[in-house]
């Protein structure tokens, strides 16, 4: 999943995307990387950031799902908590709803997601973006994030979201300490609902530098692309990356390794 941000203020790539065309290359050079899927987003949620208005959140990514729908047809998530953003990057083809708030954030959104029949990402997030990182506190993370799993599976089934259209998703960095991004990473083959796929979000974020002591983003890269190696070998499917060529790389090393059957997609390296 290449990360695709038409925000003015992401901590990564903010305001390199902000127009059409720009945002397209983007997107076009992801797939060119091996990217299956791209997720728009156009509300950051770093920690601090501040809320933007359903309006302005439309207005900076339906367009953008509409354009790259009329030339690809992998698939297209809309990062977003919000539903009326929802149903219009549904309506101009996006496949998938990625909601940090795990579908609570906007009481209509299980209703759309249900309706529409797209398939979704329920993320984990201790509080909410503008305070999250102030002090986020847990007994047991892990056990609590696995509990809000399968409270979202059971609550998101009623509301009529088919269980298979269901991914889940740690939310590395959504109200957790270091200490909590690392026990999760340490967990992942035992945190998911049985059957259901795991999301990750580990790119270039901050707990990297906290633990690296490297500031610098360009440089979270190859920490990034280590993990992504071991979160695929504990079995998470779906990765959320910016650079997508390093982290596909690792992801086919990794399988190889594993005796994954290789699917299509660029080569390993060009020299064989
Ligand atoms: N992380 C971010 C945004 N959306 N979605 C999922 N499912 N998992 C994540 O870990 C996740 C996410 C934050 O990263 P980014 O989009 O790069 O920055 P920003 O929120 O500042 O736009």
């Amino acid at each position: 999943m290449g990360i695709l941000n038409v925000t003015p203020d992401s901590f990564s790539d903010g305001g390199r995307h902000a127009d059409l065309e720009t945002a397209l290359e983007h997107a076009r050079r992801m797939i060119s990387e091996g990217a299956g899927l791209i997720d728009i987003g156009g509300e950051s949620t770093r920690p601090g950031a501040e809320p933007v208005a359903a309006v302005d959140e439309i207005a900076r990514t339906v367009p953008v799902v509409e354009a790259l729908r009329a030339e690809w047809d992998g698939l297209i998530s809309i990062d977003t908590s919000k539903a009326a953003v929802a149903v219009e990057a549904l309506a101009a083809g996006a496949d998938i709803v990625n909601d940090v708030s795990g579908l609570r954030a906007d009481p209509g959104m299980a209703e759309v997601c249900a309706a529409s029949g797209c398939s979704v990402v329920v993320m984990h997030m201790q509080g909410e973006p503008r305070t999250m990182q102030a002090s986020p506190h847990y007994e047991d993370v892990v056990a609590e994030v696995r509990g809000f799993f399968a409270e979202r599976m059971e609550t998101l089934a009623m509301a009529g979201i088919h269980p298979e259209a269901m991914c889940f998703d740690p939310g590395i960095g959504f109200g957790k300490t270091l200490e909590h991004n690392l026990a999760l990473l340490r967990t992942l083959d035992r945190i998911s609902p049985p059957g259901r796929p795991l999301l990750l979000g580990v790119s270039r974020k901050s707990f990297i530098s906290r633990l690296l002591g490297e500031g610098d983003l360009a440089l979270r890269d190859w920490p990034t692309v280590a993990i992504t190696a071991r979160a695929r070998e504990q079995g998470v499917m779906l990765h959320r990356v910016h650079a997508v060529r390093p982290n596909l790389e690792a992801l086919r090393m990794t399988e190889a390794i594993m005796g994954v059957p290789q699917r299509n997609g660029p080569p390993v390296s060009s020299a064989g």
